[in-house]
């Protein structure tokens, strides 16, 4: 669900860069004989030519659309270059696309802070440079301004086709503009000078809109493409806004979106002004309601995450028609292929970014060929993430015949019933830096030995993160003539053999948010008190108890000394200042320290021998010079009899 936030301050600087056509800039860049020429990427299915998954701005004038295949875009533009994706593993091989997106977001990174959202996305907040530059020099006295400047969109602003560049430049330059638009104007400049610069630096194309937060920046990005940037002012928002289909809202393409119509009769923006803040939080809880009446509103008050990486990875691939899964052996296949090219993107995360993902998820789309209720959705479920293809393998067949019998009725067997699965992908998700000093013992905490395969994943399901909160944008999917087509998680830069364009998130704040619906939040309750029940049956177990209270309890906050069981190797005792800086605090939350005197020996008895003797160097020197009296709650969880 949408969690409303409050404008921090209407004068943040926020700029949306969305790369033109992205993966035929990267086939042109590869092939410079493309350039200037139709051109179009399609998938690797090749039925009818293969489905277009990215279509040239040249191509596009010839009336050229991402909706067809080869076959048809031939007959539309006979001259047009069709670039089949990579391929690796007999599906879409996603790499040099990514590889790309990271190009232009380390040069879009210098600044400000900046999220990547997508593979050819980003967010930008240039609040700090843009009042620096204002401080700096007054835009009334600027000399010069680059072209690209001058060509922006200004929305509110009247051109007249003539000297439009000259009223551009008029409007940028204003003595008497309000503060909040001088700042605007500055970003404008910051953002035409990182554009110019992309293009220096990759060849790439990229456009842009830039408003005082994310979600009009958003909007204002995909105005005017090619090559070109659009400013939201403030006064533009209401115009803007007002007549923008209800659908065409980030987080309202589905669910939400559909009540809105259907029970509100909501098809615009604007149709949303004429309900108060309470009827829309009486119709759909506190914080939708609030997040409805401030977006209608053109108010979000969403932060620009600092975060150049990737959220979460995905390998998928889709199956349509008669390509459809129908066997456990075949799913197994594919699980196969998909489990090794995630395994490599995780090992290779955690080589080049220091980073590990703690939890996998299974995805799938499947119809029953029996069933009258052939619309029930596959569900998807999650397990914590074990590091190495076998083990990640393992899981994922295990998710998936867990989420087979679930799909299919608990007393039905599967070969009694005709099934079938148009697509597939398996994800990791939630993860995080591995803090300096990572030894033996982070990688058994971090997975190698860390997940007994469950026979029942749908109990990890659960989880309150789990996508069946809102099972709508997890993995969303979108069904084009014969062609099922998955958008997905695309925070995760995702592999899949069509498409992998969207910024749905797997974390619940990115998700759709959903229309109320008393039975499913009260099956949702259900399943949290079940998930909460089974955690506390299995706490007591082996080596598994121990890595629960390793993982689930932060480390004591005071100023004392602390052992850093995953990040502390070499560090070992830690004095810990009272003042952390920001950064400090994040790693502190990855991190697990503990008192050395008051870990258990019984509870490190437990632990494999290798990280026993790892654990057992670590405490002699500390125990030694740890002579601070201490009786935090941790020593509780380290007691053979707590409860
Ligand atoms: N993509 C995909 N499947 C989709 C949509 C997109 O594989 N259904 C890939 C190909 C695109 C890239 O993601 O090049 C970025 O998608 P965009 O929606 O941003 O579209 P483009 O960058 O291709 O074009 P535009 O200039 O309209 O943004």
């Amino acid at each position: 669900m949408p969690v409303a936030r409050p404008e921090t301050s209407d004068s943040r600087i926020i700029a949306h860069v969305d790369m033109d056509c992205f993966y035929v800039q990267v086939e042109q860049r590869k092939q410079p004989h493309l350039r200037g020429q139709p051109t179009a990427v399609v998938q690797y299915n090749s039925w009818k030519g293969g489905g277009l998954i990215a279509v040239g701005y040249e191509a596009r004038k010839d009336g050229v659309k991402r909706s067809m295949r080869g076959d048809e875009a031939k007959k539309v533009c006979p001259q047009i270059h069709l670039v089949q994706v990579p391929v690796a593993r007999s599906k879409a091989d996603l790499t040099i696309y990514r590889n790309a997106g990271s190009e232009v977001v380390s040069i879009l990174s210098r600044k400000g802070r900046c999220e990547r959202a997508s593979i050819d996305e980003v967010y930008l907040d240039l609040t700090d440079a843009a009042e620096a530059m204002l401080k700096e020099t007054p835009l009334e006295s600027l000399e010069s301004i680059h072209e690209e400047v001058l060509k922006s969109h200004v929305l509110g602003l009247t051109l007249n086709g003539n000297n439009d560049k000259e009223i551009v430049r008029e409007w940028l330059t204003r003595r008497d503009a309000d503060h909040r638009d001088k700042l605007l104007a500055c970003g404008a400049i910051i953002v035409a000078e990182l554009r110019l610069q992309v293009l220096k630096e990759t060849e790439f194309t990229c456009s842009a809109g830039v408003a005082h937060n994310k979600m009009l920046a958003k909007l204002a990005s995909g105005m005017n493409k090619p090559a070109q940037q659009t400013i939201v002012t403030l006064s533009s928002v209401k115009g803007l806004l007002e007549p923008l289909p209800i659908k065409k809202m980030k987080q309202l393409g589905g669910k939400l979106g559909s009540s809105l119509q259907t029970d509100l009769g909501v098809n615009t923006v604007g149709d949303l002004l004429q309900f108060s803040v309470e009827k829309l939080q009486d119709l759909y809880g506190a914080n939708t309601g609030t997040w409805l009446w401030n977006i209608a509103r053109g108010v979000s008050g969403d932060e620009v995450e600092g975060r150049l990486l990737p959220k979460s990875h995905c390998s998928g691939k889709t199956f349509p028609g008669v390509q459809a899964l129908k066997s456990i052996a075949a799913v197994e296949k594919w699980l196969k292929e998909l489990c090794e090219e995630l395994s490599e993107r995780l090992q290779l995360d955690l080589e080049t970014n220091k980073r590990v993902a703690h939890t996998l998820t299974l995805h799938a789309n499947a119809y029953k060929s029996t069933d009258t209720d052939s619309h029930k959705k596959f569900p998807s479920k999650s397990c914590p993430l074990r590091y190495g293809a076998g083990k990640i393998l393992e899981d994922s067949v295990n998710l998936f015949q867990a989420a087979l019998r679930e799909f299919l009725g608990s007393y039905t067997n599967p070969a009694d019933c005709g099934w079938g699965i148009t697509n597939l992908s398996v994800s990791a998700s939630k993860i995080v830096a591995v803090p300096s000093g990572t030894s033996t013992i982070t990688k058994y905490f971090h997975g190698q030995d860390r997940f007994q395969p469950s026979l029942e994943p749908s109990d990890e399901k659960l989880a309150p993160e789990d996508d069946t909160l809102s099972p709508s944008t997890s993995h969303q999917t979108e069904c084009g003539g014969q062609q099922t087509q998955i958008t997905h998680d695309t925070s995760t830069f995702d592999q899949n053999e069509t498409t992998c364009k969207d910024d749905v998130c797997l974390t619940s704040k990115h998700h759709e948010p959903q229309p109320r619906l008393s039975q499913k939040e009260s099956n949702i309750n259900d399943g949290k008190r079940s998930y909460e029940h089974k955690r506390k049956a299995t706490k007591e177990k082996g080596t598994s108890s121990i890595l629960r209270f390793l993982q689930t309890n932060s480390c004591s906050s005071s100023k004392q000394e602390t052992i850093c069981l995953s990040s502390g190797v070499q560090e070992g005792l830690n004095i810990e200042s009272e003042a952390l800086t920001e950064s400090q605090n994040a790693r502190r939350a990855n991190t697990w320290r503990y008192n050395a005197d008051e870990i258990d020996q019984s509870v490190v008895e437990e632990l494999p021998p290798e990280i026993q003797e790892e654990v057992r160097t670590w405490l002699r020197p500390q125990k030694q010079a740890n002579t601070v009296k201490r009786g935090s709650s941790i020593a509780h969880y380290f007691s053979p009899n707590r409860n």
